[in-house]
């Protein structure tokens, strides 16, 4: 009986001690606070996609395919991708279209890239796009050209934009001998670079030490080989007084270099602004197109992929005051405006053309 009683009990007591034993799993899953639960779950995936980037995974989209300047900054990109272990394909359309570009960006949304390194055709037309690749977690790191704040995580500024403005009408003035005629030959009408640039330009002018510079006309290639040939060769004839193009676009600069050299106007018409050593090395040596200047373009591309993954890996958020390594670069930190400089940007002419291969 004494026996009986003592299994009863022990059994009791196993049952119990089970019971308890399934009640804490039961309490901790359920009365954990309902709200952690969905908490957890809601942040969890949110900040796998947005910081882990799943795999580094992304997309480096020019402004437009066919461009020397971006072919550069792919060949830093995968340089950067290498050394990094993460993929990086080259993404663009033919034309630079804000449209055609929303369209690109629209479907790489759809496949969940890990991360987006833009330079973009419009400011404000990608802004909704922006917003939305970030609100679904994909980091936005804009280069080169940038999507207005809102619709990026972070810009990256090639050189100060007022410097750029800046020493282009300083190489004007000093090709015009401080007076004359000068006229702008963009890419875009659009594009928020070239436009921002222009705008300094136009403030530089002002200066006391411009007065004798006179500004005829701006007009707008869109970084199309042909189209930027006809507006250099439409610019001499409706202005037979024009000293100085300055074109602040690798195509539209070399564009007009050519445009000169084929009306026989070297030594007349002088070129500058923004152009890349090996295409505008002939034009330096023929004095079309004396002096020009521009920063690395593959160093701009291999900045990108350096930020782009020290965000989407969870390294850093993206805010101002973040500071990470960019490789060879060094170390780089976000400002307060929500941009990262890559550095100054270089004058080329006859002295040191043949020192630089890109
Ligand atoms: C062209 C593009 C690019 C610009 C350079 C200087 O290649 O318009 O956006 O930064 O010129």
């Amino acid at each position: 009986m004494k026996k009986n009683l003592l299994s009863i009990f022990l059994l009791l007591a196993l049952l119990l001690a089970l019971v308890a034993c399934g009640g804490n799993t039961n309490n901790e899953s359920t009365s954990a606070p309902e709200t952690n639960a969905p908490e957890t779950t809601a942040t969890e995936p949110e900040m796998e996609d947005a910081t882990a980037g799943g795999g580094g995974n992304y997309v480096l989209v020019p402004k437009n395919l066919g461009n020397p300047y971006f072919d550069t900054a792919n060949v830093g990109a995968q340089e950067a991708a290498t050394e990094l272990g993460v993929k990086v394909t080259y993404q663009g359309s033919s034309v630079a279209d804000a449209t055609e570009q929303i369209q690109l960006l629209n479907s790489l949304i759809a496949q969940n890239v890990d991360g987006l390194a833009i330079s973009a055709n419009d400011a404000d037309a990608l802004v909704p796009t922006g917003k939305e690749a970030i609100d679904a977690g994909i980091p936005i790191v804009t280069w080169d050209s940038a999507i207005a704040p809102g619709g990026r995580t972070v810009h990256i500024n090639q050189a100060e934009s007022q410097g750029i403005g800046a020493v282009q009408i300083q190489m004007a003035s000093d090709l015009a001998g401080g007076e004359g005629q000068i006229a702008i030959l963009s890419a875009t009408s659009t594009a928020p670079n070239q436009n921002e640039w222009i705008g300094y330009m136009e403030e530089e002018l002002k200066k006391p030490e411009y007065a004798g510079l006179e500004l005829v006309a701006t007009v707008y290639g869109d970084d199309e080989d042909e189209k930027s040939y006809n507006e250099a060769m439409g610019l001499m004839q409706t202005y037979p007084d024009l000293k100085v193009i300055i074109s602040p676009t690798t195509v539209g600069i070399a564009a007009s270099a050519r445009a000169v050299q084929d009306a026989g106007k070297v030594g007349q018409v002088f070129v500058t602004g923004l152009g890349t050593p090996n295409q505008m090395r002939e034009y330096v040596k023929s004095g079309s197109a004396p002096a020009f200047a521009l920063w690395n373009p593959g160093d701009l591309g291999y900045l990108a992929i350096y930020t782009l993954n020290a965000i989407a890996s969870g390294e850093i958020q993206g805010n101002p005051g973040d500071t990470f390594e960019a490789g060879k670069l060094g170390s780089y930190t976000i400002a307060d405006d929500g941009t990262i400089l890559l550095g100054p940007p270089t004058v080329f002419n006859a002295d040191n053309i043949d020192d630089f291969d890109f």
